[in-house]
């Protein structure tokens, strides 16, 4: 086992059974003339991470440990997406409508696929969603538990919205997860702060914060004191 500096408390989790799970990394929430920023925010909120998120998956792929990667996206029929959530925001372009990308949020189109700079390698998971939650109507907790994973490295986008309702779907499923907080980015920097302390508040009610350096580090200490 090895122990993280995190808030609330040291994060303590086993290299055998952790992995990264970057959350909806999506051209249509971190490009010009995606969903986000059609809806009037300010991508550059979120683009921070992206340089993060890259170190953090770069050391996982050199140590061999599992990755996962989402997206949120309906498919092409609408089959699997709610009035409510169409409807939602009257908006004038919105989930299904033809916009700079391709239509928006829907699977196939070029708004919906995962950023170049994070591109999935052959192998590595892409569970596809349709709500903000990572684990509602897909099989990753099947796919997680049939590689024994019980602590998830968390990143992506957005801190408030995905992000927190992954990590609350997961804490009430008996994973441990911990955030990295500039890996996970909000276009308001307000809910980052806020959505970072709720996770962290009461003992860590929903998990654990840290940033990713502190992860990188003690994944190289706890490698280095295996092989002496
Ligand atoms: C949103 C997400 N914000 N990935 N999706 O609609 O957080």
């Amino acid at each position: 086992m090895m122990d993280i500096p995190a808030a609330p408390y040291a994060f303590e989790c086993a290299r055998e059974s952790t992995a990264l799970l970057i959350i909806d990394m999506q051209r249509d929430f971190l490009e010009p003339g995606g969903f986000g920023e059609l809806l009037g925010n300010d991508i550059s909120h979120l683009r921070s991470t992206i340089e993060p998120i890259q170190r953090v998956l770069e050391f996982f792929r050199t140590q061999n440990l599992p990755v996962f990667h989402t997206r949120e996206g309906h498919k092409p029929d609408l089959s699997d997406l709610y009035e409510s959530k169409r409807s939602r925001g009257k908006l004038a372009c919105g989930i299904g409508d033809p916009g700079p990308m391709g239509r928006v949020l829907i699977r196939g189109e070029r708004g919906h696929d995962i950023i170049d700079e994070l591109y999935p390698l052959a192998g590595e998971p892409i569970i596809d969603k349709p709500g903000k939650g990572s684990f509602y109507a897909t099989d990753l907790d099947d796919q997680l538990k049939a590689k024994g994973i019980r602590s998830l490295i968390v990143t992506g986008v957005t801190t408030e919205v995905c992000v927190h309702t992954t990590v609350r779907e997961a804490n009430d499923r008996g994973y441990e997860c911990l955030v990295l907080s500039d890996c996970v980015g909000s276009y308001f920097p307000e809910f980052q702060a806020i959505g970072l302390k709720m996770i962290a508040a009461q003992g860590g009610i929903f998990g654990w914060v840290t940033e990713s350096e502190k992860l990188i580090r003690a994944f190289q200490t706890d490698e280095h004191e295996v092989s002496i």
